[in-house]
């Protein structure tokens, strides 16, 4: 009932990491630019298939001075695919354990990212090439208060400009960044690409290397798509600078979740020249996020284990906005309190020292099993967390909470009528 969400309010306080000084409002006032990266994983990342690079201008961005590249970051989806990881994004609670909250609570009421940049004077958008109604997207947007979603009918898709599930993202980077340049300043834009999906088709001119060859299919074309994806991020900074907005803008990219499922298990172990076991299977749950801006000139790579759950506060805190009161579960990637607990969605979790899968308790560092004692604390808290997002979720809770009073709201209607 109402009353949990005290109980939830109190756990979430008592985690909560303050902004660290060097990072909040590094990117104060400026355009907030989020590409959600289409099944994009981390190991293609400064690796490479047939002895050709399969992301170099990622691989640039890992080392770049305005860039921050966290390779220790983890997608934290479940069946709602996309769509979980923009819920992740906007909300920082965690989907649902069986169906895509999109579709069962897009009612309800939240306090999203865009909600609060909204409130700050931002003009909110969602920029994707797909049917508005795909995922439900239409109908959730109007609760997370995004002003403005461009969707198929925002682009003009030519001949040659569409394979796979639709528009392909390089035309879709230059017409995106075209929006952006009419859209009232400061703007935040999320842009959903497509063309990294399987089954990952590609037409002959973009395929810019080789297949790999193994009895997989999906992984021999994956690359590719992966090389085709990095070709439209460059584009996309490109097109930025061409129209002025680069410098004045930061932009924000993550993997959105897995593009191979354990179904291709073979083809993976003779990628990666391992075996693949419960430790290895977590671990391929990491998908790359990078945090770049312009101007910045402290790029590097930043160890921290994090997830998706950690980036509505980074973000808002780069932004210069604080979060003190907000319900939300994740934490600031930048701050020396964030805690390393990445927690998925099916209750296995990764801390600084373990990864806990297949019930088995590993050694992060080497994938060695560890003393189930290290992990066995986090496995109750783990479920405890999972349970109280469920929660809110499921009571539409935050239509009790006043983030700008950072109390339960007065009236309390629900806990009257129970
Ligand atoms: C569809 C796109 C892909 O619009 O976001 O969704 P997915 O299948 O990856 O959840
Ligand atoms: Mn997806």
């Amino acid at each position: 009932d109402g009353s949990e969400l005290v109980e939830v309010n109190n756990y979430i306080r008592a985690n909560q990491a303050d902004p660290s000084k060097e990072t909040f409002g590094a990117a104060e006032g400026r355009n907030l630019i989020v590409v959600s990266l289409e099944s994009m994983q981390t190991f293609p990342i400064n690796n490479k298939v047939n002895g050709q690079t399969i992301t170099p201008f990622m691989n640039e961005l890992t080392k770049d001075k305005d860039t921050i590249y966290f390779p220790n970051f983890y997608h934290q989806t479940g069946l709602g695919k996309t769509s979980d990881s923009e819920f992740l994004f906007e909300n920082s609670l965690y989907p649902l354990s069986g169906g895509a909250v999109f579709f069962t609570h897009s009612g309800n009421t939240f306090n999203s990212l865009s909600e609060r940049l909204g409130d700050k004077g931002y003009h909110t958008t969602v920029q994707h090439p797909n049917a508005k109604s795909f995922w439900n997207r239409d109908m959730m947007y109007e609760s997370l208060k995004v002003d403005e979603f461009l969707d198929v009918d925002s682009f003009e898709i030519g001949e040659g400009d569409a394979v796979n599930w639709g528009m392909k993202d390089i035309p879709f980077m230059e017409q995106s960044v075209e929006h952006m340049a009419e859209m009232p300043q400061p703007f935040y834009s999320r842009l959903i690409t497509l063309t990294n999906h399987h089954p990952f088709f590609l037409d002959e001119e973009d395929q810019f290397i080789e297949e790999y060859d193994s009895v997989s299919g999906t992984v021999n074309r994956y690359f590719q798509t992966v090389r085709y994806m990095d070709e439209s991020i460059e584009t996309l900074f490109d097109e930025l600078k061409a129209k002025g907005l680069y410098e004045n803008s930061v932009i924000v990219m993550y993997g959105d979740h897995y593009g191979i499922s354990e179904n291709h298990n073979e083809a993976m172990q003779q990628f990666l020249g391992k075996e693949i076991t419960p430790y290895e299977t977590a671990q391929l749950q990491r998908v790359p996020l990078f945090v770049h801006i312009p101007g910045y000139g402290e790029g590097h790579v930043n160890e921290e284990v994090g997830g998706q759950i950690d980036l509505r506060p980074t973000v808002l805190h780069l932004l210069g906005i604080k979060t003190t009161k907000d319900m939300q579960f994740g934490g600031d990637l930048f701050s020396e309190e964030h805690e390393e607990f990445v927690i998925f969605r099916d209750g296995r979790f990764i801390t600084d020292n373990n990864v806990y899968a297949g019930n088995v308790c590993y050694d992060r560092a080497t994938g060695e099993e560890s003393d189930p004692a290290e992990c066995e604390p986090y496995i109750d808290q783990a479920m405890t967390e999972l349970d109280y997002s469920e929660s809110i979720i499921n009571g539409d809770l935050l239509r009790f909470y006043s983030e700008e009073e950072g109390q339960l709201q007065p009236n309390n209607q629900m806990l009257e009528i129970e």
